[in-house]
């Protein structure tokens, strides 16, 4: 029998987040408002409808601006380490709604329960990152040329940053972005994807109550809803000084044109293509783990996921052998359920993706090694659920060199050096994540050279998917060039100011220009 979304826990989920059946979808905190046109949320784990959420009017975007840009006013005054201390409270509702809003993500977006638990736990552990980093925002200091003078930077805030979210991490990359943003003093907009606006309500709310809690004004954190069209309202806005876009490489180069002919600045998180290569002496046992997982997580949505597997010849079969193996173990069910390794992919449109990529690559050539295709029946009614598939395929094909968002792997042989696996791994238009497993510390560190992977993350002996928060995240070429999370990525949401100050009486010129009057 159909498990009930009941038996799972959702209405109270719902309850707990403070869901109702229809939301408002325009927010400056504790205030919310529009009466815009509705966008129905449906989950893809049954087909229901969760609730529905008001979309943003051109009238209702100009009150959230107003809001924001008022509110940065105030906020950029406050000292850093206090915004830190809010971004501790938020974080610390967030371990308190973990398993409320784990769920909703699990529900709206189809993720499994354990992964929508790991993206609240992304959202928490990147409070903590930006809590420290509050007291951390350093310039440098450097020697002027001149007696007398001392010269360094600091870091001011920017003012309202964008942030346009996507379905597949709903919730996590919007925190990546407004911890950090809010410990360096900006206000957020925030667009999540119209696909998943519930989660955006939810989380919304969560940060709104710990602004108010603390006596600040609306308008530091908002959210927006609608379509491209909503997008595009912050992506013309000179008030806008950042957009953060995560999407496909389509949308992203809509949004940087839009953003470059206004001197604006993006920070942009498009698509992947990503590769393991499995050299001669890789561990079996940790290759399957990486790459099942790398390519079935998340149902293959995740720009970090495990797109293909170039195998060393000498151990194609045996590699090949033990996945296909661990493809026949895996569980397609309702992602509440913890039993099912797979859950479905994000809605129907989805579903006729991941179809053509399966017949396109049979087109040109492509063998299927494991067989894809709807699932249907008890169990499956809202018609998203699809078996992982694996085709061997050339990496010229053009179906391989597109990222499909799916559970569809391509298998590939290479022969002699790891130079011949990175010419293959490198070989695509994206370059977000790549990984190789090899004992042979030869090979690993070629990979890491610069001869070696040209994406933004190069991973040894671990897959392709999963990154940490401390790390800095985004990828190169297609991808996008952003950097998001860990490391210095705190520096794009702040302005760099160099200062020189001159004690003495006297002015001289840099470069020893004379100047007398
Ligand atoms: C994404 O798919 O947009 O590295 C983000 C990972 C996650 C984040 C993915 N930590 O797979």
């Amino acid at each position: 029998m159909q498990a009930t979304t009941t038996s799972f826990g959702i209405e109270e989920a719902l309850e707990q987040l403070g869901i109702k059946e229809v939301n408002k979808g325009t927010s400056t905190g504790k205030n919310w408002f529009s009466d815009g046109e509705e966008i129905t949320s449906h989950s893809p784990v049954d087909g229901q409808v969760i609730a529905k959420v008001t979309t943003t009017s051109k009238e209702d975007y100009e009150k959230v601006m107003e809001s924001a840009t008022s509110a940065f006013k105030d906020w950029r005054l406050k000292p850093a380490p206090l915004r830190g201390e809010i971004v501790r409270q938020f974080g610390d509702e967030l371990r308190r709604l973990k398993e409320p809003l784990g769920k909703l993500v699990s529900y709206e977006m189809g993720k499994s329960y354990q992964e929508g638990l790991g993206e609240v736990q992304e959202m928490i552990d990147i409070c903590d990152f930006a809590v420290g980093l509050s007291r951390q925002l350093h310039g440098l200091t450097m020697h002027s040329e001149r007696p007398g003078h001392r010269m360094y930077e600091q870091y001011h805030p920017l003012g309202v940053v964008g942030i346009i979210s996507a379905f597949n991490f709903p919730v996590a990359v919007w925190a990546w972005n407004t911890a950090l943003a809010w410990v360096c003093g900006d206000v957020c907009v925030w667009k999540p994807s119209e696909k998943t606006p519930l989660t955006g309500v939810a989380c919304q709310k969560i940060a709104a109550k710990v602004f108010a809690d603390n006596n600040l004004p609306e308008g530091i954190s908002c959210l927006i809803n609608g379509d491209y069209k909503v997008g595009e309202m912050m992506t013309n806005d000179k008030r806008v000084p950042l957009i953060s876009a995560t999407g496909s490489i389509r949308m992203g180069k809509i949004v940087a044109q839009a953003v470059a002919g206004r001197l604006g600045k993006s920070l942009l998180e498009l698509g992947g293509n990503n590769a393991i290569i499995v050299a001669p002496d890789a561990d079996i046992k940790m290759t399957v783990i990486g790459a099942v997982f790398g390519a079935v997580g998340t149902a293959g949505q995740r720009c970090t996921s495990t797109r293909r597997l170039i195998i060393h010849e000498s151990i194609y079969d045996k590699v090949k052998d033990a996945v296909v193996a661990a493809y026949n173990q895996l569980r397609i069910g309702n992602p509440l359920d913890e039993k099912n390794h797979v859950g479905p992919l994000i809605d129907k449109d989805a579903v006729k993706n991941y179809q053509t990529a399966l017949k396109k690559v049979v087109e040109e050539g492509g063998k299927i090694i494991v067989e894809g295709g709807v699932l249907e029946g008890e169990g499956y009614e809202s018609g998203c659920y699809v078996k992982p598939a694996i085709a061997e395929a050339e990496n010229s094909y053009e179906i391989v060199q597109h990222e499909t968002f799916g559970p569809v792997l391509y298998m590939m042989k290479y022969s002699g050096d790891v130079e011949n696996a990175l010419e293959l791994q490198n070989g695509v238009v994206q370059g977000l994540s790549s990984a190789i497993m090899t004992n042979n510390l030869r090979e690993a560190e070629h990979f890491l050279s610069v001869q070696g992977s040209d994406c933004g993350i190069a991973n040894v002996n671990i897959g392709t998917s999963g990154a940490e928060i401390g790390g800095a995240f985004g990828g190169e070429k297609e991808t996008g060039g952003g950097r998001e999370s860990g490391s210095d990525a705190w520096k794009v949401y702040m302005r760099r100011q160099t200062n020189t100050i001159n004690y003495t009486t006297e002015l001289p010129l840099a470069q020893g220009i004379k100047f007398d009057l």
